[in-house]
C-alpha cells in the first residue's frame, strides 16, 4: 500500500479523499493556494504545502510546484481528485516519469477518452450503442450538409476535443447549417485549440443516465448501476439520483453490460463513468466517458454502501476486485450547494458566511469543506458543499430531503437551497418526470422570508 498520498486538488473532494486515506492508515499531503489558507482540506491532513497564489494556473493546475510539493514530502502517491489535472494525460504521464502512482488511470486511456471520436469510434468497435452520425472528422460543409439529410435534422455539431457542452450547436436544417459550423469550429478552436468538428442526430429532450464502472489492474470489470443526472442548467449538474425514476431490470442489465464493454475495450483502471443519453424509448447511446471520481460519486456510495475512493486506492495499489456488478437496494439523492443566487439567474454568491448549521439525522450525509465565519474565495467553483439523503423508497428520500434542507442554515452569502427547496415540491420532479431541457422553464417563483 502507499506510504503517502498527496491530494492535488482543493475543497470538498479534497477533504473527502483525506477522511478515506485516514481511515486506511494512509498519511496525507494537501496542496493549497494562498486562498485556500483557512480551508478544511488544509487543516485535516497530516501536512499541506502551499504551491502559489489564488489563480488556477499558478497552483491546483501548475504540475512543477505540484511535484516539487510531491518531492519535499516524500508522497509516492497523488489523488487528483475531480477537475484540475485530473483528466490531464500529461500529468499523469510525468507521475508515471517521477515514479509516482496516479491514482487513476493510464495517460492511455485518459487521451483514448479525452478524444470524442476516438472515444466514439472505440465504442463502435466494441459493440457499444452511439448516436448515428458521421464517421470520424467532417471536413467541409458539404460533407456535412450531406450526412445531415441522410440522417435527417434536427443534427448537432460537436468538436472532438469538447465535453460538458461546449463548441456545441444544434442545426434544423441546410439552410441554418453553414452559420452553426462557423461558429462551433470557432467556439472549438479558442476552447481548446482543435477545430475538429464532427455531426450526429440531435436526441430531443433525452435523459442524461450514468453508468458507474471500476476496472482493476487484472483486467476485471464491473458495474456499479447507474445516476441520473437530468436536472442541470447549462451542462451545470445540480441534482443526482441513484437509481434513476427512469430505470428498469433490462435497461440496467443493458446499460451496465454495454458500460463493461466500454470499459474492457480500453482496459480501464480505475473507477470512471459512462455517460448515456436516453431517449423517451429508452434507446440510449455512448456519450463520453469520464475517467475520474465525479462529484456525484456519494450517491453510488450509499447506494451500493461502499467507498469509492477506497476503491480507487486499492485499485491503483494493485488489489484486485471482486468483479460483481451492484444494483441499489435503496435510494439515495445529492443536491448542490452552490455559492450563487438563483433568484438571480444562479450570479455567484462568494464572500464570507456568517453563520452556518448543516442538517443532520439518519440517512443525511453533508460533504463540505466550509463552516461558519469561512470566506468562499472568488476564484475557483461555486460549489460549497453536497447534501446527500438516503432512504428506503424515492418517495421517502425526497421528504428526508426537503427536511433536511429546512434545516440547513447559511447566512451571510446566497446558496440553491432555495431551488433545491422548491424542487423537491415539484409535482413532476416528484413523478421521476424529467429531462436534461427541465430546468429551462423552470419557475422559482418568490422569494420567502429568511431565504
Ligand atoms: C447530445 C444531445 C442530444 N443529441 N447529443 C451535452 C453535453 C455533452 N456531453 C453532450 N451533450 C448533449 N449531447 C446528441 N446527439 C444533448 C446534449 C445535451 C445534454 C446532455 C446531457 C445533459 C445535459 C444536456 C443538456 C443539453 C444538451
Amino acid at each position: 500500500m502507499f506510504k503517502k498520498i498527496l491530494i492535488a486538488n482543493r475543497g470538498e473532494i479534497a477533504l473527502r479523499i483525506i477522511r478515506t486515506c485516514k481511515e486506511m492508515g494512509i498519511p496525507t499531503v494537501a496542496v493549497y493556494s494562498s486562498a485556500d489558507r483557512e480551508s478544511l482540506h488544509v487543516r485535516f491532513a497530516d501536512e499541506a504545502v502551499c504551491i502559489g497564489p489564488a489563480s488556477s494556473a499558478e497552483s491546483y493546475l501548475n504540475i512543477p510546484r505540484i511535484m516539487a510539493a510531491v518531492e519535499i514530502t516524500n508522497a509516492d502517491a497523488i489523488h487528483p481528485g475531480y477537475g484540475f489535472l485530473a483528466e490531464n494525460a500529461d500529468f499523469a504521464e510525468v507521475c508515471t516519469e517521477y515514479g509516482i502512482k496516479f491514482i487513476g488511470p493510464t495517460p492511455t486511456q485518459i487521451r483514448k477518452m479525452g478524444d470524442k471520436i476516438t472515444a466514439k469510434d472505440t465504442m463502435i468497435k466494441a459493440g457499444v450503442p452511439v448516436v448515428p452520425g458521421s464517421e470520424g472528422l467532417l471536413k467541409d460543409v458539404k460533407q456535412g450538409k450531406k450526412i445531415a439529410n441522410e440522417i435527417g435534422y434536427p443534427v448537432i455539431l460537436k468538436a472532438t476535443a469538447g465535453g460538458g457542452g461546449k463548441g456545441m450547436r444544434v442545426v434544423w436544417s441546410d439552410e441554418e447549417f453553414q452559420e452553426n459550423w462557423d461558429k462551433a469550429r470557432q467556439e472549438a478552436k479558442a476552447s481548446f485549440a482543435n477545430d475538429g468538428i464532427y455531426v450526429e442526430k440531435f436526441i430531443e429532450e433525452p435523459r442524461h443516465i450514468e453508468i458507474q464502472i471500476a476496472g482493476d489492474q487484472h483486467g476485471t470489470v464491473c458495474h456499479l448501476s447507474e445516476r441520473d443526472c437530468s436536472i442541470q442548467r447549462r451542462h451545470q449538474k445540480l441534482v443526482e439520483e441513484s437509481p434513476s425514476p427512469f430505470m428498469t431490470r433490462p435497461l440496467r442489465k443493458k446499460m451496465g453490460d454495454a458500460a463493461i464493454a466500454a470499459g474492457k475495450a480500453i482496459n480501464y483502471e480505475g473507477v470512471g463513468t459512462v455517460e448515456f443519453l436516453v431517449d423517451k424509448h429508452r434507446n440510449f447511446y455512448f456519450m463520453e466517458m469520464n475517467t475520474r471520481i465525479q462529484v456525484e460519486h456519494t450517491v453510488t456510495e450509499e447506494v451500493i454502501d461502499h467507498d469509492l475512493i477506497k476503491e480507487q486506492i486499492k485499485i491503483a495499489a494493485g488489489v484486485p476486485i471482486s468483479g460483481k456488478n451492484y444494483i441499489p437496494t435503496m435510494h439515495a439523492i445529492e443536491v448542490r450547494i452552490n455559492a450563487e443566487d438563483p433568484f438571480h439567474n444562479f450570479r455567484p454568491s462568494p464572500g464570507k458566511i456568517l453563520s452556518f448549521h448543516s442538517p443532520k439525522g439518519h440517512g443525511v450525509r453533508v460533504d463540505t469543506h466550509v463552516y461558519a465565519m469561512y470566506t468562499i474565495p472568488p476564484h475557483y467553483d461555486s460549489m460549497i458543499a453536497k447534501l446527500i439523503c438516503r432512504a428506503q423508497t424515492r418517495e421517502e428520500c425526497i421528504k428526508k430531503m426537503a427536511r433536511a434542507l429546512d434545516e440547513f442554515i447559511i447566512e451571510g452569502i446566497k446558496t440553491t437551497v432555495p431551488f433545491h427547496k422548491r424542487l423537491m415540491k415539484n409535482e413532476q420532479f416528484l413523478k421521476g418526470n424529467f429531462h436534461t431541457g427541465f430546468l429551462n422553464d423552470f419557475d422559482m417563483g418568490e422569494r420567502q422570508e429568511g431565504e
